[in-house]
């Protein structure tokens, strides 16, 4: 054990003094990581050394392959397009938005793998890659950088790289050159980021242009209103480290400025911060509160520049900021956003996958449970999608698709290994590994899920996988001899970008102002002063941590916690439990009853279609009124899910043939007429494009396309005419590749391809579509190797089974071209359905409930995207627990005898009748803004 954990290991458990010497703060905070991992003698199996070490090179093998390709393809590009097997420059490649603003021409891949390369033991590699920084690296450039972003991956990776060749430079090997020439570069950055904090608040302006910093509309800076919270939170440690090692104190003095305003602006009656805050007025934007997109890192980051500045006003106020979300987020094991002036008032019904890290962050605050707790759900929602989907409901349905190679989840694992030493968190890395290597490695790297549920991929390898999950992982089963300097000497920033503790009593003349005088007046008994010492943490019982995990094995599968926690908090405080969307059934008398008295009116349409209005000035009191809203915004939740359920998911195209072997994976578009890929088994063949390549005419070579999916392009005649033109030719499948130059799904929303309005029974093989960019990779791949062979498919299939031989593909071809009749009666009719989200303004007034047992098969769709049952409505679903999909949906306003009603519906301005109502539609609003939101 280190010298750090002996001195803590002295003091866990006690109260620390108030004004504790910060190096003993650091080196006790960072006890409450590793006193633990001896203690574990039962429970899951140990794992054996040799195991371990056998995954630890896995994990080296990994970083090999995934910068290894990004030097050798993308470099100096700042990432590396694994699919394309090229750097992405800005300017170069289709514009994704904000997503883009990480990218300053800077290497960005590069900086922030440097410490990574000492921490897995390449300090070869580490020198060399120190003078590539040195000498190509250019902090000047002429382009709009997100002041977040620069900040944690460039400034971070600078310090980190500096913090480790100052280390190996002492221990006199490598480095023996270095002049601390990553320090001048970082400060030349911190430089350059300054500018943004010309505001009167202190809060930052969340982007800059590196050559001329704040220069107005023209650059896209200086005009911004608004910041997230994270933005301008997430910058104490890399600024405080700066201005530590440097001695230029301005840099500390502005990160803690812009900290003290969040502070200042924290809601006081729930002591909860918003997603959004105007960096001139101060007002919350966006008023919903929870641990994961848009806050995370605020919070991360009090706590640890407490550990490593030592000051306690940083851990007073992370405590009060714990406090309450345990009081209001915390829902064991999920963790829900609320909204700040109304905590128990839940904000969504959906988690994000970046609060992945906060039970990583409750290990270091020392409160074990809930951090098992939370990760073991979220562990079940892995093993049920391979990977955490960007966001998902909470009963575990997939939200946001997308998973960019997080490294939230690792992290959370590392800590908990360390916390409890439970062999049970090396098995979860260890399927983290497996997971990796087999669905998003590529022949170019690894590549981001484009949609968990398909195992499509995206052109993307965020800088961040290389600076934080090898870290993670790769600690996970290192032993202490495993690495070449104490892990425990130092401190990780949100990239995992590693400070030395020993910068808290370095130039530590920094004026701290404060603007706060909150902190006399809080009660002292709130805050813990105490390492948890893991020896209390787990007393006598090994198997505490699997009694905490148990109950929630099957959490994902069979349970739906939500709605059982809320009826047990209701019984714990004496309450009736309020109704639930989910539960809700329109022929229980008693549901009806409840909906009157939370002025929710029922009105039966002469279609049979059930419309439910709330008129918040009926309900029996506020309180009622409040459940009444919350009632109908679940319902609004339930039915945009449903809708979004009704359309058809994405498709994939995996390339199975040599060298791909099925690791590549395209996001495909599918058709609305044709073979449905996810009632039938996939269909696989080789690729051969048609003539004339618009396929709107007889086909001059079908010799080509027999037997085969034929590539057509996309547009001058109807997509089914195409599928006609390929089927008669004889081709077993279609993939049509748009003709809009440079398209991607990266950038564009999927849609699916419409029939041509007249019966499309006849077409009985599989279409699929691709973007340009998505299609030039099976073009390029054609041109390169002649034989393609893909799979078209409702999801990628496993890698390894796509290396079999030719013999399994051909009879799976036989049998989907004599499967005509199965395949007519299993065809799904649509009338037309638009890949757009429903206009939410328009279906908030009213909903319909519809029978459960209804199949989109039985749902007509009009092309508004509204969804109507022709068939007699009714209710929806049990009572008993279990998580069952509520049919209930929603309508555009129509002929209600309601529409004439003086009392105006929450969807609109509401009258106020005292100030909670005044406050609904704000709540609306931001309710609204969320679910348009990007993480
Ligand atoms: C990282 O860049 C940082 O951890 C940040 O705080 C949020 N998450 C991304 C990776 O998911």
């Amino acid at each position: 054990m280190s010298e750090a954990g002996e001195g803590g290991g002295r003091v866990a458990g006690s109260p620390l003094p108030r004004r504790a010497p910060w190096s003993l703060v650091a080196a006790t905070a960072t006890l409450c990581l590793v006193s633990a991992t001896s203690v574990w003698t039962a429970g899951a199996a140990p794992m054996s050394r040799e195991e371990k070490q056998k995954l630890g090179n896995q994990v080296l093998e990994m970083f090999d392959h995934a910068y290894g390709n990004y030097m050798e393809h993308a470099y100096p590009a700042d990432e590396l397009m694994p699919l394309t097997c090229r750097g992405r420059v800005r300017g170069q490649e289709p514009s994704r938005g904000d997503v883009d603003d990480a990218l300053g021409k800077f290497s960005l891949t590069l900086i922030d793998s440097l410490d990574t390369l000492v921490v897995l033991n390449k300090t070869k590699e580490f020198e060399d890659a120190v003078r590539k920084v040195l000498r190509d690296v250019n902090l000047d450039n002429d382009v709009v950088v997100s002041v977040f972003e620069t900040n944690i991956r460039v400034l971070g990776g600078l310090l980190g790289g500096h913090s480790l060749a100052i280390m190996l430079r002492e221990k006199g090997e490598y480095m023996q050159w270095y002049n601390d020439e990553l320090l001048q570069m970082a400060k030349q950055l911190g430089y350059k980021l300054l500018p943004a904090f010309n505001t009167t608040s202190g809060l930052p302006y969340p982007r800059i242009n590196l050559k001329f910093g704040i220069r107005k509309p023209e650059a896209r800076t200086g005009t911004e209103t608004d910041t997230c919270t994270a933005c301008a939170g997430t910058l104490i440690l890399e600024f405080a480290a700066l201005s530590r090692f440097t001695g230029a104190t301005i840099f500390e003095e502005y990160a803690r400025k812009a900290l003290d305003f969040l502070w200042e602006k924290r809601q006081r009656s729930s002591n909860l911060v918003g997603v959004t805050i105007n960096i001139h007025t101060g007002d919350w934007v966006r008023k919903d509160s929870g641990v994961g997109a848009g806050i995370d890192s605020y919070y991360e980051y009090l706590l640890k520049a407490y550990v490593l500045l030592g000051d306690d006003s940083f851990l007073e106020r992370f405590n009060t900021h714990y406090d309450a979300i345990m009081r209001y987020i915390s829902q064991p094991p999920l963790l829900l956003d609320v909204h700040i002036h109304k905590p128990m008032l839940n904000a969504r019904t959906w988690m994000d996958a970046l609060l992945a890290f906060f039970p990583g962050l409750q290990v270091l605050k020392g409160d074990i449970r809930p951090a098992i707790e939370t990760h073991e759900m979220l562990y079940q929602v892995i093993k049920k999608h391979n990977f955490l989907p960007e966001a998902f409901t909470t009963d575990f349905r997939v939200h946001w698709a997308q998973h960019p190679l997080r490294p939230e989840f690792a992290e959370s694992t590392y800590f908990l290994y360390k916390a409890t030493g439970d062999p049970y968190y090396l098995e979860v890395g260890k399927t983290l590994i497996e997971n990796l290597n087999k669905y998003a490695r590529v022949p170019c790297g690894f590549a981001a899920m484009k949609d968990v549920r398909t195992g499509s991929h995206e052109d993307r390898m965020d800088s961040f996988f290389l600076a934080e999950m090898f870290k993670y992982l790769y600690l996970l089963f290192a032993d202490k001899e495993d690495i070449i300097f104490d892990i425990e000497d130092y401190i990780f920033t949100t990239e995992a970008h590693l400070l030395p503790l020993w910068l808290s009593t370095t130039n530590q003349n920094i004026s701290k102002k404060n603007t706060t005088s909150e902190y006399t007046e809080l009660d002292d008994s709130n805050f813990d002063w105490t390492c948890p010492n893991t020896q209390i943490l787990f007393p006598n019982d090994p198997l505490y941590a699997q009694s905490i995990r148990e109950p929630l094995k099957n959490v994902v599968d069979k349970s739906c916690p939500r709605g059982i926690i809320r009826v047990e908090e209701s019984f714990r405080s004496g309450a009736k439990p309020p109704l639930r969307a989910r539960d809700f059934m329109a022929t229980n008398p008693e549901h009806l009853e409840i909906l009157k008295k939370m002025g929710v009116s029922l009105i039966h349409l002469k279609d049979g279609r059930v419309q439910l209005v709330q008129h918040a000035i009926q309900a029996a009191s506020s309180i009622d009124a409040e459940d009444g809203l919350r009632f109908m915004q679940e319902m609004i939740e339930l039915s945009s899910q449903q809708q979004k359920e009704q359309q058809l998911p994405p498709r994939a195209v995996q390339i199975v043939s040599h060298p791909f072997f099925g690791r590549v994976v395209l996001t495909a578009g599918p058709a609305q007429f044709g073979l449905d890929l996810s009632k039938h088994k996939e269909t696989r063949g080789f690729v051969a494009s048609s003539k004339p390549y618009n396929g709107c005419s007889e086909l001059t070579n079908p010799e080509a396309v027999m037997g085969k999916i034929a590539l057509i392009q996309r547009g001058q005649c109807m997509f089914a005419e195409k599928a006609r033109n390929i089927q008669n030719a004889g081709a077993i499948g279609g993939i049509v590749i748009d003709d809009n130059e440079g398209s991607s799904s990266d950038t564009a929303p999927l849609f699916q391809m419409a029939g041509d309005g007249k019966d499309t029974d006849d077409i009985k093989i599989p279409m699929l579509f691709l973007f340009s960019k998505e299609g030039s990779i099976i073009l390029d791949a054609i041109r390169e190797h002649e034989e393609v062979e893909v799979l078209l498919s409702d999801k990628a299939r496993d890698r390894d089974a796509e290396m079999e031989s030719e013999e399994q593909t051909s009879s799976e071809n036989d049998s989907q071209n004599q499967s005509a009749e199965q395949v007519i009666s299993l065809s799904q009719t649509f009338d037309l359905v638009d890949q757009e989200s429903p206009d939410e303004s328009s279906v908030h007034s009213h909903l319909e409930p519809t029978s459960p047992a209804e199949t989109p098969d039985a749902t007509s769709i009009s092309p508004s995207g509204e969804t109507s049952n022709p068939t007699e409505s009714h209710e929806t679903t049990s009572l008993d627990g279990e998580c069952t999909d509520i049919d209930n949906q929603l309508e555009e306003q129509s002929e209600t005898e309601e529409d004439s009603s003086p009392n105006v519906s929450w969807g609109k301005k509401v009258q106020p009748i005292d100030s909670i109502l005044a406050d609904w539609n704000e709540d609306i609003e931001a309710f609204e803004m969320m679910e348009k939101d990007e993480l």
